[in-house]
């Protein structure tokens, strides 16, 4: 059993589940404690006990641990790829590059401790100074999905602990494998007890019991709508500081003068790759009429093509759906989206392969609505819609009209419909001949609308979230 990790100790417990490799359903890769009330409790007990420590900590000793974590990390790529692939199911390759993003973060954060600044501002009384400093929040809960294992929560753990804040990790029940190698690794590399604590186990315990502890000052949370709804009202009683996660539903338009082959490299990376799983996913391909009939064509050709499989398997190009209960949600959606009318161009069948796996060929579902339940709902899976429209405005229009505002992309060679396109989309994130998905790690992350709540993710822009802004003054 891998255990817990609660105030520099590792602890087993009666309950232990395991984590099955979605593209071999019979490969249990290992077994993992299961917090109960009682451990989360002490996780956060001890995680509050060494704020006032970590807080006055060196800079140079968390530059130290940062930098310690993000080597390992980045020396062990291959073999973290390996598990990470195995646990969630993206193909060896993305797997690594993730892990190597999640290195990068950590170092990124080394770097990060050293640059913490602040402000002197003139007073408006003559003689007073003013000064403006950043402090530690305090505990920060994190609570991760599981759709990117180690990535999101390197880019959750790495600025709080940069920050001076001590951190509850609650990872994603699927995960279980990634989040505990995270924590070896930061235990090894002198993280102090107390200061970062593993729970692995279920959001009914664990994750209500994170919501419910007046202790936990901030929660970072990257999930669903709902889970991030229950999140924000549990936390607004205790004033706590929330930054939420939630999805999207996001555009890529295609205008008559885009390039096409870049405009469907864009679609096929940006709808189908890591299994369309990810939050920034082109699940909405708006194509102005004149483009339409051509681009479809070679799209649905490209994603025929596509090979599905087993995700160490080399010439797998994408790997299983990570569940059962994911893979029914992704072909409810197809079902729904043909009964509304949509015409399924291309895939969407349950392929079988050597092993008994989640294999769905990815989804292009064409002649479909905007208020169709394809264009309003996250699928979370490889499947994409595509809407026909007029023209640019017409496609501006259908692209804000969504409640999410996760990331948006176009397609054009333009510059006045990219540069307006740029303005007007009602996003966080926004691409020009790029896919929506596959992000850089050191610049601000999230969205408006209903995607995002709370100050935005990696960069120096997280400082935002992992202090607080004290302004002192002195008078000589
Ligand atoms: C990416 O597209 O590179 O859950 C990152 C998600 C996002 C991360 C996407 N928070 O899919």
């Amino acid at each position: 059993m891998k255990p817990l990790l609660i105030n520099g100790a590792w602890v087993t417990t009666s309950h232990a589940t395991g984590n099955i490799n979605p593209s071999d359903v019979s490969d249990v890769i290992d077994e993992y404690a299961q917090a109960g009330r009682s451990e989360a409790q002490a996780a956060i007990a001890a995680a509050a006990d060494a704020c006032e420590m970590w807080s006055r900590s060196g800079l140079q000793q968390r530059h130290d641990i940062l930098q310690c974590a993000g080597q390992e990390i980045l020396a062990r790529k291959d073999e973290l790829g390996n598990l990470l692939a195995r646990e969630e199911g993206k193909i060896l390759s993305e797997a690594i590059a993730e892990v190597t993003r999640a290195g990068r973060i950590f170092l990124f954060y080394a770097g990060e401790t050293l640059r913490l600044r602040g402000e002197v501002i003139a007073s408006v009384r003559p003689g007073v100074g003013v000064e403006v400093t950043r402090e530690p929040v305090g505990v920060v809960g994190i609570i991760a999905p599981w759709n990117f294992p180690i990535a999101i929560p390197a880019w959750k753990i790495a600025p709080a602990l940069c920050y001076g804040n001590t951190v509850v990790f609650k990872p994603a029940e699927l995960v279980p494998g990634c989040a505990w190698a995270l924590a070896d690794i930061l235990h090894r590399s002198g993280v102090p007890a107390g200061v970062f604590n593993l729970v692995t186990g279920p959001g009914a315990v664990v994750g209500q019991t994170m919501l419910e502890d007046a202790r936990i000052d901030a929660i970072t949370f990257t999930g669903s709508q709902a889970t991030g709804d229950r999140v924000a009202a549990a936390s607004l009683p205790h004033q706590r500081k929330i930054q939420l996660e939630m999805g999207g539903k996001n555009p890529l338009v295609i205008l008559d003068d885009a390039d096409l082959e870049i405009a469907v490299q864009c679609a096929v990376d940006g709808a189908f790759f890591s299994t369309g799983q990810r939050c920034t996913a082109s699940s909405r391909l708006i194509v102005t009429e004149r483009v339409h009939d051509r681009f479809v064509g070679a799209l649905a050709e490209r994603v025929s093509a596509l090979r599905v499989g087993h995700a160490l398997d080399a010439s797998s190009d994408i790997g299983p759906v990570v569940d059962a209960a994911q893979l029914a949600q992704d072909l409810d959606h197809i079902a729904v989206a043909r009964a509304q009318g949509g015409v399924l161009r291309a895939g969407g069948e349950v392929v079988e392969r050597e092993t008994n796996g989640y294999f769905l060929q990815p989804a292009l579902v064409t002649e479909t609505h905007p208020d169709m339940r394809i264009n309003r709902e996250e699928v979370f899976g490889p499947v994409a819609s595509v809407v026909r429209v007029r023209d640019y405005d017409e496609a501006l229009a259908v692209a804000n009209d969504t409640e999410f505002g996760l990331c948006a992309g176009i397609c054009t060679t333009s510059l006045k419909y990219s540069s307006d396109f740029k303005k007007k989309a009602q996003v966080g994130m926004v691409m020009v001949n790029l896919p929506t998905a596959g992000v850089d790690y050191h610049v601000p992350f999230g969205g408006s609308k209903r995607s995002s709540y709370g100050s935005r993710e990696q960069g120096s822009y997280a400082a935002e979230f992992f202090t607080r802004v004290k302004t002192a003054y002195t008078s000589p």
